[in-house]
């Protein structure tokens, strides 16, 4: 396993399971909807290029990314789906809200992927500002949206 693992980046976006016969469900939180609407757009794009049909792709809205838990644990009842993905963006203000916000959807979905039978996948970011979130959903630092996209396939096949 070790050697197998040796030469890939964090995301192996070469070996991705054929996802023609897979349905995924997608949460996305409507706060700071610059960063989650292109997280979104790049989820979507990634799983349709791995061959994912439009119609097998079920995409809901919550208001903030605290929602993401509730609806998540909601797509979770689906049987059709495969995996669920949650998507997020969650930017540092000058209270500590931004920390009560990040550990109970961490710890919300963590416990979802230990009690449901489909995995649901972390798309949240969580960054000091504005322009962290757009390095990561789409910028400089590629799309947390396709990783999303590419993890939900592989665990779809787990
Ligand atoms: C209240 C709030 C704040 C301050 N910041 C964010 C944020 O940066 N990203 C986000 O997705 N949601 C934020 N919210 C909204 C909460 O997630 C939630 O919708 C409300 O507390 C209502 O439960």
């Amino acid at each position: 396993m070790a050697t197998a693992l040796h030469n890939l980046s964090n995301y192996d976006f070469d070996s991705v399971p054929d996802a023609s016969n897979m349905c995924f469900g997608i949460v996305v939180a409507e706060w700071n909807h610059d960063i989650t609407g292109a997280l979104l757009e790049g989820c979507v794009k990634t799983l349709e290029k791995h061959g994912t049909i439009p119609e097998n792709i079920h995409v809901k809205t919550v208001p903030g990314s605290f929602e993401l838990i509730y609806g998540a644990q909601q797509m979770c009842k689906n049987d059709g789906f495969d995996a669920v993905i949650i998507l997020g963006s969650v930017i540092q203000g000058e209270t500590p809200h931004f920390s009560y916000i990040c550990q109970g959807v961490t710890n919300g979905i963590a416990r979802l992927n230990a009690t449901q039978n489909i995995p649901v996948i972390y798309g949240l970011l969580t960054t000091l500002d504005h322009q962290q979130a757009v390095d990561r959903a789409g910028g400089k630092y590629g799309n947390k949206g396709d990783e999303c996209a590419v993890t939900a396939i592989k665990m779809a096949k787990f």
